[in-house]
């Protein structure tokens, strides 16, 4: 048989192509190359369904974006105060959107519940710590997962100090597995074997397990705990659930930040839906996390407000007005009135990591106000000399843009988080430059 350079080049190009796809977790064989832009008859569909909200580009109203780089006295910011309009942007979403933390008195400690060595194959140990605070002598508990690779090669690892692998705490808003499942049963939404493999911690913890999802349950949650033995107030302007999820983020970045197994630089919180919209707040109240990934966090997560596209401010503070301190309902109709836009919680995050992705069929959570977000962010991050993502233009599906500090993509399909998009995420941590990996 005759060798024809020409089909040895194309083929060796196309396996070239298949191999960074399976590397990004996508799949090889769908390879769109046109910015993605959502299908004409699912947004006729969409506008059919659900009344009210708009899924059509052409009906996004104008809207001005407030700017990051100003005091709202009007001063200009500067890479030298940039900490004092930081201080001032948190002030904001803290009284307009996620509340305010309490002083909170208490002690944190843990108790290792079950232990099992040598799990996935002899591959990683696996721990089920019970997180006990205590505060006025009484005490709240929810678990905490933490399976750590034996094996598997860290990305730090240098011959003769200790293998200090970097950690992902997801932050899980479905059902939480029990300790034989999550061993036993490989799962789409938490792949925590690949994620070991791959060279990570892998942590968990359950939103409900630290406040309740649900209206009327305050008194069942870790804001109640505090309410009841530390009289924290219990108010309109006090934390609300997406904020307590996220301190409860804080208190497995407490255990991790313990282990010598753990890189304390490369501690990243992954949060799918209500659960990316507490990820990307918890990362932004904790200075500790150095990588945020939120997915599919649509409104009150990585989407703008102030674009009305899918679910709205009225929308989500009448189905979930928990999630949010009072305040943020007063913007019902009237987003343009926010003193903030969530362009500005990815800012917080500068010059930290921030991965944020979307889904095609996801309109709901507005896939291009999530990506004009991080775009909206780039400023901050290049103020503080990192680079970021900056080019306006979506990608198509399934191809991830890491540029810097930021990355995202948007994956074919529906509403969730699933192998790929953890794959594409793991390759954003371990492609990012060592200081902020
Ligand atoms: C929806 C809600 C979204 C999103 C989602 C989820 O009902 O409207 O904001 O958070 O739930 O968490 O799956």
């Amino acid at each position: 048989m005759r060798f024809c350079w020409q089909c040895g080049w194309l083929l060796g190009l196309g396996l070239l192509l298949e191999l960074a796809l399976a590397c990004t977790g996508f799949d090889a064989a769908v390879v769109a190359e046109e910015p993605w832009s959502a299908d004409a008859k699912l947004v006729e569909q969409k506008m059919k369904g659900r009344g009210g909200f708009n899924y059509r580009e052409a009906d996004v109203p104008e809207f001005a974006l407030p700017e990051s780089l100003r005091f709202e006295n009007g001063q200009p910011v500067t890479a030298g105060n940039w900490p004092a309009r930081r201080a001032e942007l948190m002030t904001l979403f803290r009284e307009h959107v996620y509340g305010t933390r309490p002083d909170l008195a208490y002690e944190v400690d843990f108790d290792i519940e079950s232990e099992q060595r040598g799990v996935f194959d002899g591959t990683a140990d696996a721990q089920q710590i019970k997180v006990r605070v205590l505060s006025g002598g009484e005490q709240y508990a929810f678990t905490l997962f933490v399976v750590t690779p034996t094996t598997a090669k860290a990305i730090t690892d240098r011959p003769a100090k200790p293998v200090r692998h970097p950690a992902i705490i997801h932050l899980n808003n479905r059902d939480f597995p029990s300790f034989e499942t999550l061993l036993s049963e490989p799962s789409d939404f938490w792949p925590v074997k690949e994620i070991c493999a791959a060279g990570f911690v892998a942590a968990a913890v359950s939103t409900k397990q630290i406040d309740p999802d649900q209206k009327g349950a305050f008194d069942d949650g870790i804001r109640g705990f505090f309410h009841q033995t530390a009289g924290t107030p219990r108010n309109d302007q006090s934390w609300a659930a997406l904020s307590a999820w996220g301190w409860g983020v804080s208190r497995a970045v407490d255990y991790l930040l313990r282990q010598p197994t753990v890189d304390p630089q490369r501690i990243a919180v992954v949060g799918h839906s209500r659960g990316g919209k507490a990820a990307l707040w918890a990362a932004a109240e904790d200075p500790r996390i150095a990588i945020a990934y939120s997915n599919n966090s649509g409104c009150g997560g990585a989407a703008l407000s102030r674009r009305k596209f899918g679910e709205t401010v009225a929308r989500i503070t009448t189905s979930f007005p928990y999630w949010f301190c009072g305040a943020f309902a007063e913007y019902s109709g009237r987003e343009q009135d926010l003193p903030v836009d969530q362009h500005q919680l990815i800012a917080l995050l500068a010059p930290r990591a921030v991965y944020v992705t979307s889904a095609t069929e996801d309109l709901w959570a507005d896939p291009r106000g999530e990506y004009l977000s991080v775009i909206g962010a780039a400023p901050v991050f290049t103020l503080l000399g990192q680079t970021s993502i900056t080019d306006s233009t979506m990608p198509p599906p399934d191809q991830p843009r890491y540029a810097g500090r930021t990355g995202y993509h948007i994956r074919t399909g529906g509403h969730g988080l699933t192998t790929a998009d953890w794959r594409a995420f793991m390759r954003f941590v371990q492609q990012l430059p060592s200081a902020s990996r």
